[in-house]
């Protein structure tokens, strides 16, 4: 049957229909008729950021913004020319939008403050990871940016009490992965939505819904040069895993192996070390998002033996944690590991 020319049999279904990330915010915003639309508004603010620190990401070694800026973060990193960049993008795209209270970066010692009163708007605290795994752009390698989502209180008496939420409260989270494509994932705790950058026509397209971390896949991703100072546990683990068959597979950017686990299982580790006794990770821009859109995807994640990431009770905006996330299989795979070591 010749079907050219004709319209598609029903262009309401959702397997037909295109589907933006903007018109997704919005489709999600109707089904709160109270919200006012400040929260989508913060939404569409990460989504025109991810898109020009995309552009940013691909024109690095054009422009000459590779390479380190010869200064360090909070954190003691050296910060690469870009990760000052996505910073700045990000703080001047939140910074327009009535709804976003506090903003809080890897890359900035102290919160910043926008707004303080409520004046009977909800609004938000925005913490971030502007470009996660930086150490990457040199060997165009996977990077991305890491965002997090809390209700801000207005009766807080410092910023810091508003931010200090334990990840459990989070009311959204999601990745940008600036790979062969730039591919955007979003909960708002109704599961996981994922969106691929057309770059012809600039806009996010909804690629997968609802999508749950497949369960089998014998694949660990860990840095396994610190594997000497690991604690016993998770030398057992390997020990286990690598006279069973299992694959690594490691990026070095945590948005790249999260984003790979996502879509295939497998289980992300980075324990606690000699060097960093708390684990690297930080607890608010990197494992409570990641942790978020991981449980809402069906897995599983946990800070060590007992503790699950997003029940941790924040102490100060730059913690760390080890972590363990993953499809639920072989994140239990770890812990019994851990139990015995
Ligand atoms: P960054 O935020 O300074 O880029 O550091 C975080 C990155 C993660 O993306 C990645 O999982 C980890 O550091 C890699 O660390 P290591 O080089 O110790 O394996
Ligand atoms: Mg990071």
């Amino acid at each position: 049957m010749n079907t050219v020319g004709k319209p598609p049999a029903n262009p309401g279904r959702d397997d037909v229909r295109i589907m933006t990330l903007q018109a997704h915010i919005l489709e999600q915003q109707a089904h709160h008729p109270q919200a006012g639309g400040t929260f989508s508004w913060i939404l569409s603010a990460l989504s025109i950021s991810a898109k020009i620190i995309a552009d940013k990401v691909r024109r690095a070694r054009l422009e000459n913004v590779l390479g380190s800026l010869g200064s360090e973060n909070v954190q003691g990193e050296v910060q690469q020319k870009l990760d000052v960049l996505a910073n700045e993008v990000l703080l001047r795209t939140l910074g327009g939008r009535e709804g976003v209270a506090i903003v809080a970066s890897e890359e900035n010692e102290e919160p910043v403050i926008l707004r303080e009163d409520s004046q009977g708007i909800p609004r938000y605290c925005v913490l971030f990871d502007p470009l996660d795994g930086s150490s990457n752009l040199d060997v165009c390698g996977g990077v991305g940016t890491i965002f997090s989502i809390l209700a801000h209180d207005g009766r807080a008496q410092r910023a810091e009490d508003s931010l200090l939420q334990a990840g459990v409260r989070q009311v959204a989270a999601g990745y940008v992965l600036y790979g062969s494509s730039t591919v955007f994932v979003l909960t708002i705790g109704k599961g996981v939505d994922m969106f691929v950058l057309d770059p012809s026509i600039g806009a996010f397209m909804r690629v997968e819904q609802n999508l749950r971390v497949p369960s089998g896949n014998k694949t660990y991703s860990v840095n396994e040069g610190n594997r000497k100072t690991f604690p016993e546990g998770y030398r057992h683990y390997l020990d286990w895993a690598q006279s069973s068959g299992y694959s690594s597979r490691y990026a070095g950017a945590m948005v790249a192996d999260v984003h790979r686990i996502l879509l295939k299982g497998g289980v992300f580790l980075y324990p606690p070390t000699l060097k960093s006794p708390e684990g690297k990770l930080r607890l608010m821009y990197e494992a409570n998002p990641m942790a978020m859109i991981m449980e809402q995807a069906g897995g599983k994640t946990m800070a060590g033996p007992k503790a699950r990431i997003l029940d941790i009770q924040p102490t100060a905006i730059h913690q760390r944690t080890p972590v363990i996330l993953g499809a639920a299989d072989q994140v239990d795979a770890v812990l019994t590991h851990l139990a015995s070591g």
